[in-house]
């Protein structure tokens, strides 16, 4: 398809600025299925995705909110080789991990499904098939990097070297992590394969390439006019970069065994590219989800499609994933993408490898039903336009100061108050009974759910929880300014006035806050006894009537104490040693290459201690007689801080025989007994089998 006169028009939904689309697609990326979920995957992606998403809902509006798990690539292939075990072994167990955490943490997914699934593989394949056979791919054969010794090409994170652009060491075959470039494994400068260390050689094999360069003219089109005013700055700007650096050619296939294969003759051993076949595990998730519905969430102008990723996925969501659907011409493309940058961990870059993180599943086990104080805490920090730290104290404070003093606080003695004044009841008040103070309160508490619903529109999170928070904050001064509690003796009447009007603030915050705090939602709903009710209620002044029974009071939050944050700092503290013991590596690293021939000059035998006497004036040494089974002989040896002589008699040992005698002490050495050394310098006996004989060769 010669996409020089790619319109955009037929399949680019245009809404215009406060129109309301008929449906909304909204996908978050998929996480690989390779290690559990930390905070920077909430913070980043699933947070704000399910924000939007329940907001939307509680418009009323058609949503499908999708998500699943990464299952191929490469990164999970390398795991399952270290681990012994198979890449469905590896999926299987993270997928389910995955899935849970998500779930506890209130991610109000449609569907969360996989990428290891049938119909994933139908729909990818399918989906390659048609732009294979519309002839939208170049084909390729090409000198591949080889790794010999494991008869596996390398590419992706099989081979690693020197980024070209930032000229990092650790730069993949496809990303530099560091720097976000995406690579092909030819600009590596010195590679290697991560599997067997060596430098590969370079094999022909054909792969099928995107010719993303054909497509220019669209996405400049689409995206630098189409979008410049509303995507993010950090979006937009990096998807400028990139189409002005000149776009190249993508392969879309790989030489691995483990991925969805090739609907192709003759291409065994080839798969789709996890990045051709992932973001389409949107889709056939969709199909899951909406069997005879999907297409009109995807296929239909009238349908909104958001992405929720993370900066380091934006070139795969922005550039390449529209490119493939522009190219196949039936779907729609993304509306936004409102990317997230990245949550740092008390100032370091959270680290799966370094389990640098705090994982979902680990918080839940320290600070069970907590789960909408990290949602606040990663909301009210996101790294909306620039990247975020995460601490400990912060999240203490966050809690103690923001959600229990004002939100916590504010609802508590304002249900209290109604059961010690008013048996639990909404107190009745006849309209003249409000002040114009009063109404001027009324009147901004029902401007919230306008405020709030503008910044989630334009996916500005935290702005929005920070809006929510001025609402508790509303009703916070307004009990405290009256002081209901002075006036029950002398005028109950106006007392009734206060709690009525705050008790209405306290129920605009249970619908408010619901997209954010879910499980804070539901809590507070049970106290009021107030129905799920939608977002657009909040804009009515009275949500609970007079007389209404309310249940009894309980605390939405509770105070995090010292230790509980002490406990946190420790365990990243037990992070940092064993990476400090990991960053030196605990042995010596592997000495330069010698050759076959230097090492048949050495002469290795068995020998054994026959007897054995410290040195005189020395701490290590100790002088050792063997027999050789060519002779007897002395040999001095540094053993004396690991072994007494007693010790020694006996042993059958590695010698060294045609070691240059040396003088030591005085005493002629006559060789080397082989030990090995741990990093505290303990030495132990290299030992060979019970059956080797004295005199035998070592080879
Ligand atoms: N599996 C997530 C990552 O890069 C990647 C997203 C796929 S979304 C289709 O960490
Ligand atoms: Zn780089």
């Amino acid at each position: 398809m010669n996409s020089q006169h790619a319109d955009v028009e037929n399949t680019t939904p245009v809404f215009e600025p406060g129109s309301t689309p008929e449906r909304y697609t909204i996908t978050s990326a998929l996480p690989y299925a390779n290690g559990p979920v930390h905070i920077g995957h909430l913070a980043g992606v699933y947070v704000p995705a399910d924000i939007y998403a329940r907001y939307l809902r509680s418009r009323g509006r058609d949503v499908i909110f999708i998500g699943g798990s990464d299952e191929h690539g490469v990164p999970i292939t390398i795991q399952a080789r270290k681990r012994h075990t198979t890449p469905q072994a590896i999926v299987d167990q993270y997928h389910a991990l995955i899935k849970d955490s998500f779930e506890k943490f209130g991610i109000s997914f449609d569907i969360y499904s996989r990428t290891s699934t049938r119909i994933h593989a139908q729909t990818a394949s399918a989906f390659f098939k048609t732009l294979y056979d519309k002839g939208c791919f170049i084909e390729k054969t090409s000198l591949q990097y080889y790794d010999e010794e494991n008869h596996q090409f390398l590419a992706d994170r099989y081979i690693t070297g020197t980024c070209p652009h930032c000229h990092s060491e650790g730069a993949y075959g496809d990303q530099c992590e560091k720097c976000g470039s995406a690579l092909s494994p030819d600009e590596l400068i010195d590679p290697r394969s991560t599997i067997s260390g060596n430098r590969p050689v370079k094999k022909e094999t054909k792969h099928w390439y995107l010719p993303l360069d054909r497509y220019e003219d669209f996405l400049r089109k689409w995206i630098l006019e189409g979008h410049k005013d509303d995507w993010k700055t950090n979006v937009y700007g990096q998807c400028k970069s990139w189409i002005d650096q000149g776009l190249l050619p993508r392969a879309v296939t790989r030489d691995l065994d483990w991925g969805v294969p090739l609907p192709l003759p003759d291409t065994e051993g080839k798969v789709l590219y996890v990045w051709f076949d992932a973001p389409i595990g949107y889709i056939s998730a969709t199909k899951e989800l909406k069997p005879d519905a999907w297409e009109k969430y995807w296929k239909d102008k009238k349908t909104k499609l958001v992405h929720f990723i993370g900066k380091d996925n934006i070139v795969f969501h922005c550039i390449i994933f529209p490119c493939m659907l522009k190219a196949e011409g039936s779907y729609v493309l993304p509306d936004n993408v409102p990317a997230n940058e990245f949550l740092n961990l008390e100032g370091e870059k959270i680290s799966t490898s370094k389990n640098w993180a705090v994982w979902l599943h680990e918080y839940l086990e320290d600070f069970p039903g907590k789960q909408d104080v990290l949602r606040y805490v990663l909301t009210a920090n996101a790294p909306e336009t620039k990247d975020n730290d995460f601490t400990w104290k912060d999240f203490q404070a966050r809690n103690n100061n923001e959600l229990l003093a004002v939100f916590g606080n504010f609802v508590n003695r304002t249900v209290v108050l109604t059961h010690k004044y008013f048996e639990g009841k909404v107190p009745e008040v006849p309209d003249p009974a409000f002040t114009e103070t009063d109404r001027e309160y009324l009147r901004e508490m029902c401007a919230y759910p306008e405020k709030i619903a503008a910044s989630l529109e334009a996916y500005r999170f935290r702005e929005g929880l920070n809006e929510l928070m001025n609402l508790a904050r509303l009703g916070n001064k307004y009990l405290t300014d009256n002081e209901p509690w002075k006036l029950f003796k002398s005028d109950p009447e106006r007392v009734k006035v206060i709690l009525n009007l705050s008790l209405q603030i306290a129920a605009h915050l249970a619908v408010l806050c619901e997209p954010f705090l879910p499980f804070t939602a539901k809590k507070l709903c049970g106290i009021l006894d107030l129905p799920k009710l939608p977002w657009d209620e909040a804009t009515r002044t009275c949500l609970l009537e007079g007389g209404h029974p309310l249940n009894p009071a309980e605390f939405l939050f509770e105070k995090i104490e010292d230790e509980a944050i002490q406990k946190q700092m420790d365990k990243l503290e037990e992070a940092k040693k064993a990476n400090r013991m990991q960053a030196t590596p605990r042995y010596e690293p592997q000495k330069a290459s010698v050759n076959f021939e230097d090492f048949g000059k050495m002469d290795l035998r068995v020998a054994r201690i026959t007897a054995a006497e410290k040195v005189a004036k020395t701490k290590k040494l100790l002088k050792l007689t063997l027999e050789t089974g060519l002779d007897t002989r002395t040999v001095v040896s540094g053993i004396a801080e690991c072994y007494t002589p007693e010790e020694v008699i006996g042993k059958k040992v590695c010698l060294l025989a045609n070691l240059e005698p040396k003088e030591l002490k005085g005493i002629l050495s006559h060789g080397m007994i082989l030990m090995s050394e741990n990093p505290d310098g303990k030495l132990c006996f290299v030992e060979p089998s019970p059956e080797a004989e004295v005199g035998m060769q070592i080879r």
